[in-house]
């Protein structure tokens, strides 16, 4: 009886990993969801019953450990590099020409080229052959240790298989969603009425990074290598090729799309086959990646500013995808401009679905001649708000279905008048605070982090807020009671209270954070800093002419204009003076001239994603050291911090010579200079 238990749970564990296998590296299903599903349902009820034959390494999904508190943090033995990037044929054989010139040989060179998966990219130890430790990228150096979340993943070996397998071994790889997978995952959701994620990429990375590793196993993750970090008591092949095929061997997932090409022209023919795969492979990727097949040359060539010479991804261009245009909505923004906002059909795209597309203005709508009805191209580039493109020709003509989009001259919101000042592109409310739209949103920026970082003002809170007439302006917050708000949709008492707390906190601020959250048009973090260092108080900006307004950094003409008119008007004076009365205060301004700031007169700019803070943080406190912080890379820049993923920005201060700071080398200086 034991002996055929012990078997019946082996001969399960076993078929489970060979439909792994099967599903994930060869993407080709062995036996239906609801097969997979009776066996892991099984299994799982075996291992309950008989807790004797519980194994580590077994494929059940109940693998989840205790919920953490918090990830422990892990250092990578060996760093995880960045990878750079191409964008072009020409960058490329500039890429190419840079390792001729580095190894001082003309000799064709042979790549292995990769898919580049839109994932995650994490590190597996493997110590005599077991799982014994995974962990996140992180910045390169240290990552968070997700070994109980790795360990659901079904298509990762917990044990490897097959001969000569070193003592220590670290696979290096991506996490993704299948894209199948995503979309099932978020149409159960939206059923459910519960989050769904913008994109597998997101998916991946926020299942990955549960506290509760239960959570992470009911999610359908997948896991593909692409490298090698250490390897100790044991040899490999001196081929990234080989080394992947032998990663497949011992039972690690490896992307069927792995190849090896010659040269430039290689590289492109693998470019473009991929690029026509890419609509019908079941994972998103944004690009591929070329990499010096021996490894010799790649140790030869080595790496600088925490990418490899000897390797680099080429990106895909923008993805765009048909759809139907539903309507147009009307939208006030926080200065009353009026931006028209496509409603579509909603469509896959560029790794996401889009059922809204900004429309910018009315020009935009009369330069793409657009209908209601029409079949429309939307365009969507990684990070970037999707574009309508155009309208297709063809179904453009008579349908009777298709309906003029029509400005509206009065606010949809407040009904004010709608007003197009003449040369200006945008339409603009005219009802100010009077517009409830507006004024939710002056209320929302004021509350915003940059601005008095009042923690829990969200958009719901302010518009249930504004809508019950609890509220009118910004200083009207100071007066919330708790009776008032625990009644509002999806607040308790305990929420409440945190609130009124940190409603309270915000009245200690600085003067620039109380210039930039009053909102005037143009006036954002770095000129209301200017404004508060130039001028001292608020008392002298609000006397300040056109003039002496000019004076100050970054104040041309028009702010000027917007500073002044918004100083003007008795409104405004009205809740300034019941703000100050709140309470409101800030320690005494600085004059500029008398700093002497660490920082004074370097230029940083900042690019790819922090893994420790965001860039917006980083760029604060880099500026209260003096620094300027710029958007774009120039001869004038003094450091490139290089987050992941950084891109052209990167690219271009390595042609341009500047000095390339990882994250860590920019926490030591913030560090240095507290
Ligand atoms: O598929 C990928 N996303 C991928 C990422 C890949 N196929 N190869 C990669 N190779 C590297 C080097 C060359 C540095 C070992 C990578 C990454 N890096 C990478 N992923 C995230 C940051 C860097």
């Amino acid at each position: 009886m034991t002996e055929s238990i012990a078997q019946q749970i082996a001969a399960l564990r076993q078929q489970i990993h060979a439909h792994n296998n099967a599903y994930y590296t060869r993407d080709a299903p062995t036996v239906t969801d609801a097969e997979y599903d009776r066996q892991i349902r099984l299994l799982r009820e075996l291992e309950e019953k008989y807790p004797e034959y519980a194994a580590t390494d077994s494929p059940s999904l109940s693998v989840g450990g205790p919920v953490l508190s918090s990830f422990s943090k892990i250092r990578h033995e060996i760093p995880m590099l960045s990878l750079g990037n191409v964008y072009s044929e020409t960058e490329l054989n500039e890429f190419i020409e840079r390792i001729h010139n580095r190894l001082n040989s003309t000799q064709e060179l042979t790549f292995c080229v990769e898919p580049k998966l839109d994932g995650l990219a994490i590190s597996l130890l493997y110590e005599h052959g077991k799982l014994t430790r995974a962990a996140t990228r992180g910045d390169g150096s240290i990552g968070e240790d997700v070994t109980h979340n790795v360990k659901t993943i079904t298509n990762i070996p917990h044990t490897l298989q097959g001969d000569n397998i070193p003592e220590r071994l670290e696979v290096r790889g991506e996490v993704i969603m299948p894209i199948a997978d995503f979309l099932a995952f978020n149409q159960q959701a939206t059923n459910n009425d519960s989050k769904s994620f913008v994109n597998p990429r997101n998916a991946a990375a926020g299942s990955l990074r549960q506290l509760d590793s239960n959570i992470t196993a009911q999610r359908p993750l997948a896991f593909y290598s692409y490298g090698i970090g250490i390897i100790e008591g044991g040899s490999l092949a001196d081929s990234h090729y080989q080394r992947l095929q032998q990663l497949k061997e011992w039972g690690l997932p490896l992307t069927a799309e792995v190849t090896l090409q010659k040269g430039a022209k290689g590289c492109l023919a693998a470019y473009q086959q991929l690029l026509e795969k890419r609509p019908t492979l079941n994972y998103e990727i944004d690009g591929i990646v070329y990499k010096i097949d021996a490894i010799a040359l790649q140790e030869q060539l080595g790496f600088v500013a925490r990418a490899p010479r000897w390797a680099t991804a080429h990106k895909f261009p923008a993805q765009e995808e048909q759809t139907t245009l539903l309507d147009v909505e009307f939208q006030v923004g926080r200065t009353g401009a009026i931006t028209p906002v496509a409603i579509l059909q909603p469509v896959f795209v560029g790794g996401v679905t889009v059922s809204r597309a900004s429309l910018h203005n009315a020009d935009e709508i009369a330069r793409l001649e657009l209908k209601i009805g029409h079949t429309v191209i939307i365009r969507r580039a990684a990070d970037v708000i999707p574009q309508i493109v155009k309208a297709i020709a063809d179904t453009k003509t008579g349908s009777e279905t298709q309906k003029d989009i029509i400005f509206p001259v009065k606010c949809p919101v407040c009904d004010s008048e709608i007003e197009r000042i003449e040369g200006e592109a945008i339409a603009r409310c005219t009802g100010g605070l009077y517009c409830a739209a507006q004024r939710k949103q002056a209320i929302k920026y004021f509350a915003s982090r940059k601005a008095m970082n009042i923690d829990g003002l969200g958009v719901k809170v302010v518009e249930q807020l504004v809508d019950e007439h609890l509220i009118n302006t910004p200083a009207d917050l100071f007066t919330l009671t708790a009776e008032q708000l625990i009644p509002l949709e999806r607040i308790g008492a305990k929420k409440a209270e945190k609130l009124l707390n940190a409603i309270q906190q915000c009245k200690q601020t600085t003067l620039a954070k109380f210039i930039l959250a009053l909102g005037i048009r143009e006036v954002g973090d770095a000129t209301a800093k200017n404004l508060a260092e130039h001028f001292l108080t608020l008392d002298a900006i609000q006397n300040a002419s056109i003039e002496d307004l000019e004076q100050v950094d970054d104040v041309g003409a028009i702010v000027a204009k917007h500073i002044v008119t918004f100083f003007r008007q008795p409104h405004n004076l009205e809740v300034i003076h019941a703000l100050l009365a709140a309470g409101i205060q800030w320690p005494e301004v600085q004059a500029k001239a008398e700093q002497k700031l660490p920082l004074a007169g370097k230029t940083f700019v900042l690019t790819g994603t922090l893994a420790h803070t965001s860039r917006n943080d980083a760029k604060q406190a880099l500026q209260a050291l003096g620094a300027k912080v710029s958007g774009s890379v120039s001869k004038n820049t003094d450091y490139v911090v290089a987050g992941e993923s950084a891109g052209s920005k990167l690219s271009k201060a390595q042609d341009l010579d500047i000095t390339i700071l990882s994250e860590d080398g920019l926490l030591n200086i913030l560090k240095d200079n507290p």
